[in-house]
């Protein structure tokens, strides 16, 4: 296989694009299709402050090198979980993240918060002290959603995730076979910030294939965690990865047209009338925005009392680098 652009060997071969590339054209070829989505989905422009949720993978790290490769003005953030999981991963992704920028951008900011330090409690603590649940994914991930968006609004951020086509595609199969349309009407490339205190969300990443993001990884030699998070074992997003990749197998292409032809329908409306109906106020405590009665869900699992409000900026959010 030869790479398309100057005849040398092939480093990857996307069969869906009828595409092969050498090492060096590939890590052209990426920010380039990177751009292209930034634009077509009218993601954020050069003046906007970014910030890339980085967990240490290889999917967030690509994303915040190609981000600054373009020149934008991205900064990070990370959230220290606790979870050890007999492989101290959170620690050896941290740590991951601490590597990626010595190596490549010692500019770069980081915005730390370790929840155990910030709150008092690790997140498998938390799950199994006020949900007995031994397995913390809901916790953890009404955790990071939460602060991760008032990190953005705090420092006046869009926030940037690095979900890519396998993750969407296998959500979206998730959500289509229960027809929750009140979840495919809020999937999209760009989530607008319906409310003063929730930040933008974009996911340029959401076209690239997994192993697309992986190569761009190897080849720009970015040391990433490679191990998924040890809860993530048997969810059912990885299960629906699985079918996706038999499909795919059979079909190249097919996980990148079911997702694309679901923009195209959510694009024409078919989903508009759920996505009207969800009304949010503010959290009495933290005040950031909750569909729920009284206290949103975060300030629920911590806990809060409704009697006093948060201080700003209560986060002190520690700065690393830069
Ligand atoms: S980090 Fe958290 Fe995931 Fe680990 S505990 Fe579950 S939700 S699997 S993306
Ligand atoms: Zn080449
Ligand atoms: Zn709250």
């Amino acid at each position: 296989m030869k790479c398309k652009a100057c005849g040398g060997p092939a480093a990857i071969n996307m069969r869906h694009h009828k595409l092969a590339l050498c090492g060096e054209h590939y890590l052209e070829w990426v920010p380039q299709q990177v751009q292209r989505f930034i634009e077509k989905y009218q993601m954020f422009s050069p003046q906007d402050k970014l910030l890339v949720a980085v967990s240490g993978g290889k999917d967030s790290l690509s994303l915040w090198d190609v981000l600054l490769r373009l020149g934008y003005r991205a900064d990070g953030v990370y959230i220290g979980l606790g979870i050890d999981g007999g492989v101290n991963y959170s620690d050896q992704s941290h740590e991951k993240i601490v590597q990626f920028m010595a190596k490549f951008w010692p500019q770069a900011k980081l915005h730390v918060v370790d929840v155990e330090q910030t709150y008092g409690m690790t997140i498998p603590e938390l799950s199994l002290a006020r949900r007995r649940e031994a397995k913390p994914c809901s916790v953890c991930g009404l955790n990071k959603r939460h602060i991760m968006n008032r990190v953005a609004v705090e420092g006046g951020y869009t926030l940037v995730t690095g979900h890519n086509l396998d993750d969407e595609a296998a959500v979206l199969m998730q959500n289509t076979l229960r027809w929750q349309v009140g979840y495919l009407a809020r999937q999209s490339p760009v989530l607008e910030a319906t409310h003063p205190k929730f930040a933008r969300k974009v996911k340029p990443l959401c076209r690239f294939y997994e192993r697309e993001m992986a190569a761009y990884a190897i080849v720009r030699g970015i040391d990433y965690i490679y191990d998924e998070c040890p809860h993530a074992e048997g969810a059912t997003t990885l299960f629906y990865k699985t079918l996706l990749n038999q499909l795919e197998t059979n079909s190249p292409g097919a996980k990148l047209s079911f997702y694309l032809e679901f923009l195209r329908a959510r694009q024409e409306g078919l989903f508009q009338k759920a996505h009207d109906e969800v009304v949010l106020h503010e959290c009495e405590y933290c005040g950031q925005p909750t569909s729920a009665p009284g206290l949103c869900s975060f300030c629920r699992i911590w806990d809060r009392g409704a009697d006093a409000r948060e201080p700003a900026g209560e986060l002190g959010l520690p700065v690393a680098g830069g």
